[in-house]
């Protein structure tokens, strides 16, 4: 009896695996293995005075295109601000530390208080989700004084 609860409760844990990789592997969308996003604009130790600054974003190897348009090779911007990369295989959160550049923007204006902060890109597909395989950029650190 005890056998056959654990053998059904195995069966159906295999199926509930089964079943969610094969969502999220649905749910991401192919990028070219060579396309690359990169900061064009701060450089990785730049000093920032006044804390007003452009950020340049760069993309090599496949296009941007505003959200909600499913087209291959394509994405947008996100913009991770002091924080490490999210959960590559769900939704890019939209905070202040996750920006979103839905309209298909390459460059953006940011405000940053003094101190030090990390900047890095992550490409998002019509739906906000990371390619496979992801692209996203060197994380960069700056200054501001
Ligand atoms: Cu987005």
């Amino acid at each position: 009896m005890l056998r056959r609860t654990v053998l059904g409760a195995l069966a159906s844990l295999a199926a509930l695996a089964a079943d969610s990789s094969f969502s999220a592997a649905r749910a991401r969308t192919p990028a070219p293995a060579n396309a690359e996003a990169y900061i064009i604009w701060p450089p990785d130790g730049a000093v920032i005075t006044g804390g007003k600054l452009w950020v340049r974003m760069g993309l090599r190897n496949m296009g941007v295109c505003p959200k909600g348009v499913d087209l291959p090779n394509v994405g947008h911007h996100h913009l991770m601000v002091d924080t490490d990369l999210p959960p590559l295989d769900q939704e890019i959160p939209s905070d202040r530390n996750h920006l979103h550049y839905g309209a298909g923007e390459t460059d953006a204006r940011l405000e940053l208080p003094p101190g030090k902060h990390t900047l890095q890109l992550l490409m998002g597909d019509y739906n906000h989700i990371p390619h496979d395989p992801p692209v996203y950029s060197k994380k960069i650190t700056i200054t501001v004084k």
